[in-house]
């Protein structure tokens, strides 16, 4: 790939049409830069979405068997370039080696997943109130998707959104966060190999402020697929709200994993260690809340503080390390800001608690897993996504406390509860408010089958896989057909019976 050529429109990769390029560096060493991208703006994204419009029509007329087999044919390169995207990942976005092959295997399952409904049902058929009459409800597509995706899940999140919305019959545009632009070509280039004609998907590269809002903005873009911050969603969608265009947004998360008094102590470690500090804690499913029943606490704590020290951290690549860099400077620095303001907010440092700084971390963003105790619900860093290597542990007195103070943040992604007690499961999995509750699991790890999303201010009623996952990109059209040969209008509600009886068939 040329130089800063790396937006992909209507079949052609061009550069920015100002010429303007950025970088993209290795988080575990910043000095080491991976490649040189197209600074979109407007006039790129008109481009983009101008192309995605072009080739609408004949993509919607497609038969949907033929655009699942090209998405089929995506899943086989993406299994046949498992290795090399993964490693791709682990240099531009920093997750350790086997997270990032889990990455690339959500997008393989997704894949296959959608090529299927190529051939499933798209609708359903109703009887009619009237004689001769056909009636059906049809999904459709809504025209241009605008994806602006986010760096932590840099092949699954595209895939998430894109798939679905391909096999329905829309095109697209996507603008992949500037801190992974790399693989976001990577896909790209798969798709076009796997057989997407030219214009059905686009590519911009660039910034959430320039090429972002320009998707947001352009009349040509039918629906905005977001997933990022609550902040930024708000804006997304308060604007899309305005121009009357349709938004799904996958925002931020503050899950909790309730620990019972009655629970397997050690499978309930080993999922609070994984959810907390996998992918150095920057899942949207990340656990950074653990709420303790306070007879285990003690006992919990411990264990968790000694496993916390022994954790590997290091470059992604090295088959030892277990975690790797957190994604750039600012967020390495956001993360040691709540670390600093749990401190003063009256939570105990229990372990971690700083930036890494000896040789064998320079220069890259490293962050030392960290556990803060007597962390209560009122306090900031129990109320606000941190998305990095941090957790705390909050005390709970019974199963009722615990769901209560599982549901006391304004998120609503993922929360999970460890217990050996059949009741208090199924209390907790109709108490707790979220899209995704999980018994004797982590708070990570969705399966694609399942619909993924959150409740309250973690997104806006969408969800993405799942067959729910058609839900954001199509449209529901129904369709009324007379066949009867009488030159009769026989109206609803009206020309029926009193009973509800229909007219007698006229011919
Ligand atoms: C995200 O962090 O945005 O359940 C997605 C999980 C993954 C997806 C996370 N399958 O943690």
């Amino acid at each position: 790939m040329d130089q800063g050529r790396t937006n992909y429109i209507g079949g052609e990769w061009r550069p920015a049409v100002s010429g303007e390029t950025f970088v993209s560096v290795n988080p575990a060493r910043t000095e080491e830069v991976l490649g040189t991208y197209a600074r979109s703006q407007a006039e790129d994204v008109a481009a983009a979405v101008a192309a995605a419009q072009a080739a609408y029509p004949e993509w919607r007329r497609t038969p949907a068997p033929a655009r699942g087999a090209i998405l089929f044919r995506m899943g086989q390169l993406l299994e046949q370039h498992k290795e090399s995207l993964a490693r791709q990942m682990v240099h531009e976005m920093g997750k350790v080696l086997v997270e990032a092959r889990g990455d690339v295997q959500e997008a393989i399952d997704m894949a296959y997943y959608m090529a299927a409904f190529g051939r499933l049902p798209n609708g359903y058929l109703v009887p009619s109130e009237r004689p001769d009459m056909f009636c059906a409800a049809q999904r459709v597509p809504v025209g241009v998707v605008g994806m602006i995706t986010p760096w932590n899940f840099p092949i699954a999140i595209p895939s998430w959104k894109m798939f679905p919305a391909l096999l329905a019959g829309n095109t697209v545009v996507l603008k992949p966060a500037e801190d992974t632009p790399g693989l976001a070509v990577r896909f790209v280039e798969l798709l076009v190999e796997a057989g997407i004609p030219p214009g059905v998907v686009n590519l911009v590269t660039g910034y959430g402020p320039e090429a972002g809002a320009a998707l947001v903005e352009s009349p040509g873009v039918a629906v905005i697929s977001f997933t990022g911050s609550t902040e930024v969603g708000r804006l997304i969608a308060g604007r899309c709200g305005q121009l009357m265009k349709r938004v799904s947004c996958e925002l931020g998360g503050k899950n909790a994993i309730v620990v019972l008094d009655d629970a397997d102590l050690e499978l309930a470690l080993k999922g609070a260690l994984w959810s907390a500090f996998g992918t150095a804690g920057q899942r949207c499913t990340a656990a950074s809340r653990l709420l303790v029943h306070r007879s285990v606490k003690a006992q919990f704590r411990d264990a968790l503080v000694e496993r916390t020290r022994a954790l590997r951290i290091g470059v992604g690549i090295d088959p030892e390390a277990q975690i790797g860099p957190v994604i750039n400077r600012e967020q390495l620095e956001r993360i040691h800001q709540y670390v600093q303001i749990g401190q003063s907010e009256g939570a105990t440092l229990l372990v971690g608690g700083r930036i890494l700084d000896e040789p064998e971390f320079r220069p890259g963003c490293f962050y030392a897993p960290t556990v803060f105790d007597n962390m209560h619900m009122d306090m900031r860093i129990a109320q606000e996504e941190i998305f990095g290597p941090v957790t705390g542990i909050v005390e709970v007195n019974n199963l009722e406390d615990a769901i209560t103070k599982a549901n006391a943040t304004q998120y609503g992604l993922s929360l999970s509860l460890y217990t050996r007690d059949v009741h208090r499961a199924f209390r907790a999995m109709q108490e707790l408010e979220a899209g995704l509750v999980y018994i004797n699991l982590p708070t990570s790890g969705a399966e694609i089958q399942l619909p993924f999303g959150g409740v309250k201010q973690t997104g806006n009623g969408n969800r993405e896989a799942g067959w729910t996952a058609m839900d954001y990109c199509t449209e529901w059209k129904s369709i009324y057909v007379n066949y009867s040969s009488a030159s009769e209008l026989i109206r609803a509600q009206i020309d029926t019976q009193p009973d509800g009886q229909a007219p007698a068939p006229t011919d």
